[in-house]
C-alpha cells in the first residue's frame, strides 16, 4: 500500500497490516502524524484482506508523547480522541509495538489499542505532570483500569517512565519480544490473535480494578496524605487524582469528558507554561553556541578524585554508578577509610530501601579505589579536586597534578566560589583546566556548573557536557566571577536576608515567606542544615555577627542540635527564644528599633534582589542565557519548577514592575547596591529576558 502520508506508511502482509510511523526526533503526536495513524488505520480497516493492525515506530522511539510545541494552538483536525476512538472502535484488533519511551500521549495511543508488546529495554509511563498538566487523552481513565487505581496514581502523579518488565507484570504489556525483533515479534502476535481469534480487548471496559476501590474515600485521601509534602505547591498532581477518583466513580465517557476539562485547564495555567518553559530551557542548556557537534570528545574511562569528604565522596558516587572506575586519594588512611565506608553506607541503605541490587553494592565499591598517594592518579582521564575551599591549598594542588596526571587529561575543580582561572595558571595546561561545581549531596543533586575558564578549551568543554549527562546531571555551562551562577545570587539574597534579621525580622519570619513561596526552605533553615561554622573561623574581635556568635555558643546547626532553630532529636524545626534574645540584643547594641516588616517586602528583597544579578550575570555573558540561570535555580536549589525559575519568574511578573519595586526598596538594598542596566533597559522597553534568547 506505502506511503499514508510524509510521516506514516502501511505495509500489508497476509493478512496483517503493518502501519509504521516515522516522524523524527521522538515521533511526537503532531498534526501530520495523527493525520497520518488516522487515515492508515482507516486504510487498513477498509482492507477486506487484513485482519489484524500492527502499530509500530522508526526511529529511537515508540510515540513519546503530544508534541508539545503545539500546545496552546487550537488542536487540528483528527483530535488526539478522534485518533484513538478510531482505533478503540475498531473493528479489526491494533496491536502496539513498543521500543524506547511511549510516554504521555504515546502511552495513551498505546492504552486505546487492544493488545501491546514490546521489546526489554522499552519503558513507558505518563510523565505530563512534569508539564503541570495530567494525561488528555483517556489516560487518566484507562490506566487505572488497567494496572489498578493505586499503580495509576504513582505512576500519574510521579510521571515515572516504567521499565517493560514491570508493564507486562502489571497487565499493561501483553508480551514481551526479543530486543531487536520488535517488528517480527510484533507480527507474531498479530498471527496469533488470528489464529485464536483472540477478542478485541478494550481497556475502557474493564471494571475489576476500579470495583475494588469505588466506595472508598480513604483510599484516595491516605493517599493524598501520605505525598502532600511531595505535592506541595503544584496542582497537576492533585488534579491527577481527581481524575482517577472519576475514572473510579463515573461511566468512561463522563470520566474521559471530566478528565478533558481538568486537562484544558491546567494547560492554561501560569504552572503549566512555566514547567513547559522549564522542559524547553533544559534542553536548551545542553546547547553552546560557540562548540560544534563534531567537537573532539576526549575519552574518559578512568576519573580521580582528590578528598573523600563529604563532596568528593558524592562525586565519586556518580561515577561509580556510571561503571567508570574512580580512584579517591585522601590525606591520611583514616579519612580515606571514613569516606570509603561513607559511599559504602549510602550504597547499602539504598539497597535496603530496594532501590539497588545487592551484587551492584559490591560491583560500585569495586569501582572505587582509594589512595594516599596522588602519583596514583597518572594515568587518569579526569581528576576532580575536591579539597577545603581555600584558594592556596587549590593551588598547591592543581601545581602537583600538574606535575603528575598524564598529558591530555582534563583537571577539574569542584570549588563553588573561586576563580578558576587563577587556578588553571598554577599550571602549564589551563586548556585542560576547567571547574566541576558539584552541588550537595553530590549524588543526588542534579545540577552540574560546568565553569569555563579563559583558556579553556572547546573539547574540554564538550567532554564535560557529554559527562555530565552520562552521569546524569543536568549541565549548565558557566564563565568565571565570584560564587559563579548559582552562588553569586544567592549570596543576593542572603545579603537582604541578613540585613532583615537587623531591622526586626526573626530567621523564621524571613523563612516562612521563602518556604510559601515554594522553596524547600528558608535561608536560614539551610544555614542551620549546611552547618553555621563553614568557613568559621573563632572570631578575634567583639565585632562578631549573629551567626558567629551562634557559632561561638556551640548553636552550630541541625547537627548540634540547635543554630537559628532549636531541633528536637527528629530534627524537628522550632523558632528559638535563644535565637530570638540574641537578634534582639543585636538590635538594642546598634540602637535600631525593631520594625514590622511585610511579608511581601521579604519576598521582594529576597527575590528581586536575586534576579538583579541574574541580569548581571547575563550582562557580563556569565551565563549564555536566562534561561540557564533557570536551570541552574530549579536544578540546584530547589527553586519551584511551577514558577519556572528566577528569571522566568520576572517575566511574568513584568520587568518594568521588577525594577520599580527595586527602586522602592533601593535605600534598605545596602550601599553595594545598582540596579543591572540591562534589567533597566529591558524593563524600559517592555521586554523580557526571554526575549533575549
Ligand atoms: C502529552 O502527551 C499530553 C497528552 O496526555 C495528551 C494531550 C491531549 N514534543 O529530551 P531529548 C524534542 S504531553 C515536542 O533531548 P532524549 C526535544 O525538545 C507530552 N518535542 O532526547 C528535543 O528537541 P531538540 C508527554 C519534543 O533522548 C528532542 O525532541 N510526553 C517532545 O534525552 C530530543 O529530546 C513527555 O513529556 C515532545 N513531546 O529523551 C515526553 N519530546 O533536539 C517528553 C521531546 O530540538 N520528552 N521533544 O532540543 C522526553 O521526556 C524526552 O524527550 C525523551 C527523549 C525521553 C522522549
Amino acid at each position: 500500500m506505502g506511503a499514508v502520508n510524509a510521516v506514516a506508511d502501511l505495509a500489508i502482509e497476509g493478512e496483517i497490516a503493518v502501519l509504521a510511523l516515522d516522524s523524527p526526533p521522538v515521533n511526537a503526536l503532531s498534526h501530520i502524524l495523527r493525520e497520518g495513524i488516522f487515515n492508515g488505520i482507516k486504510q487498513a480497516i477498509g482492507n477486506d484482506a487484513v485482519k489484524t493492525i500492527v502499530l509500530i515506530c522508526r526511529g529511537r522511539t515508540f510515540v513519546a508523547g503530544a508534541d508539545i510545541t503545539e500546545f496552546g494552538k487550537p488542536m487540528k483536525s483528527p483530535s488526539f480522541n478522534d485518533v484513538l476512538g478510531l482505533i478503540e472502535g475498531s473493528p479489526k484488533p491494533v496491536i502496539a509495538a513498543l521500543h524506547g519511551t511511549a510516554l504521555g500521549g504515546g502511552l495513551e495511543l498505546a492504552l486505546s489499542c487492544h493488545y501491546r508488546v514490546s521489546v526489554p529495554s522499552a519503558k513507558g509511563g505518563l510523565p505530563e505532570v512534569h508539564l503541570g498538566i495530567i494525561p488528555g487523552a483517556g489516560g487518566t481513565q484507562r490506566l487505572p483500569r488497567i494496572v489498578g487505581p493505586r499503580r495509576a496514581l504513582e505512576m500519574i502523579t510521579s510521571g515515572a517512565h516504567v521499565n517493560a518488565a514491570t508493564l507486562h507484570r502489571e497487565g499493561l504489556l501483553d508480551e514481551i519480544v526479543a530486543e531487536d525483533e520488535l517488528r517480527a515479534g510484533a507480527i507474531a502476535f498479530a498471527a496469533k490473535v488470528i489464529a485464536q481469534k483472540m477478542p478485541l480487548k478494550k481497556i475502557r471496559n474493564l471494571d475489576e480494578k476500579l470495583a475494588e476501590v469505588r466506595g472508598k474515600p480513604a483510599f484516595f485521601a491516605e493517599f493524598r496524605a501520605a505525598n502532600a509534602r511531595k505535592f506541595r505547591g503544584f496542582l497537576a498532581p492533585e488534579y491527577g487524582i481527581r481524575a482517577i477518583e472519576a475514572a473510579v466513580d463515573l461511566p468512561f465517557e463522563e470520566g474521559l469528558a471530566f478528565e478533558g476539562r481538568l486537562f484544558e485547564e491546567l494547560l492554561k495555567s501560569p504552572q503549566s507554561a512555566a514547567q513547559r518553559y522549564a522542559f524547553f530551557a533544559e534542553r536548551q542548556a545542553g546547547k553552546i553556541p560557540d562548540i560544534a557537534d563534531d567537537t573532539p570528545i576526549i575519552p574518559i574511562a578512568k576519573t580521580g578524585v582528590i578528598g573523600a569528604g563529604t563532596m568528593g565522596g558524592g562525586i565519586s558516587m556518580n561515577f561509580a554508578n556510571a561503571g567508570i572506575p574512580v580512584t579517591i586519594v585522601e590525606a591520611n588512611q583514616e579519612a580515606l577509610d571514613r569516606g570509603l565506608g561513607v559511599i559504602r553506607k549510602n550504597y547499602e541503605n539504598t539497597a535496603k530501601r530496594g532501590r539497588l541490587k545487592p551484587e551492584d553494592v559490591e560491583r560500585r565499591m569495586n569501582l572505587l579505589k582509594g589512595s594516599l598517594d596522588m602519583q596514583d592518579l597518572a594515568d587518569c582521564d579526569l581528576v576532580i579536586e575536591a579539597v577545603f575551599e581555600d584558594m592556596d591549598i587549590k593551588k598547591s594542588v592543581f601545581t602537583r597534578l600538574d606535575g603528575i596526571v598524564k598529558q591530555g587529561a582534563i583537571l577539574a575543580t569542584n570549588t563553588s566560589y573561586l576563580n578558576v582561572n587563577e587556578i588553571a595558571a598554577m599550571t602549564r595546561r589551563p586548556e585542560h583546566v576547567i571547574g566541576l561545581h558539584f552541588f550537595s549531596p553530590a549524588n543526588v543533586m542534579r545540577l552540574l556548573e560546568i565553569v569555563r575558564g579563559k583558556a579553556t578549551s572547546k573539547s574540554v568543554i564538550a567532554t564535560s557536557m557529554k559527562l555530565a549527562k552520562k552521569i546524569g546531571k543536568i549541565a549548565v555551562l558557566v564563565g568565571v566571577c565570584h560564587g559563579f551562577v548559582g552562588n553569586r545570587m544567592l549570596a543576593a539574597r542572603q545579603a537582604q536576608a541578613n540585613a532583615m534579621l537587623m531591622e526586626g525580622a526573626m530567621p523564621w519570619d524571613i523563612d516562612k515567606v521563602l518556604y510559601d513561596f515554594g522553596m524547600p526552605m528558608g535561608p536560614f533553615a539551610m544555614a542551620d542544615l549546611a552547618g553555621l561554622d563553614i568557613g568559621w573561623k573563632k572570631a578575634t574581635s567583639s565585632s562578631a555577627n549573629i551567626r558567629e556568635v551562634l557559632c561561638e555558643m556551640d548553636r552550630r546547626g541541625q547537627k548540634t542540635g540547635a543554630g537559628f532553630y532549636d531541633y528536637d532529636d527528629k530534627r524537628n524545626a522550632r523558632p528559638s527564644p535563644v535565637t530570638e534574645k540574641l537578634v534582639n540584643d543585636f538590635l538594642a547594641k546598634a540602637g535600631v528599633t525593631p520594625r514590622k516588616i511585610t511579608d511581601e517586602e521579604i519576598l521582594e528583597r529576597c527575590i528581586h534582589t536575586m534576579i538583579n544579578e541574574g541580569a548581571k550575570i547575563l550582562e557580563e555573558k556569565i551565563a549564555i542565557r536566562a534561561s540557564d540561570i533557570d536551570i541552574v535555580w530549579i536544578n540546584g536549589y530547589g527553586w519551584p519548577v511551577y514558577r519556572g525559575g528566577p528569571m522566568f519568574y520576572a517575566d511574568t511578573l513584568g520587568l518594568a514592575h521588577v525594577v520599580a519595586k527595586l527602586k522602592e526598596h533601593a535605600p534598605k538594598l545596602g550601599a553595594g547596591f545598582s540596579i543591572s542596566p540591562l534589567l533597566e533597559k529591558l524593563a524600559a522597553t517592555g521586554q523580557r529576558f526571554q526575549d533575549l534568547q
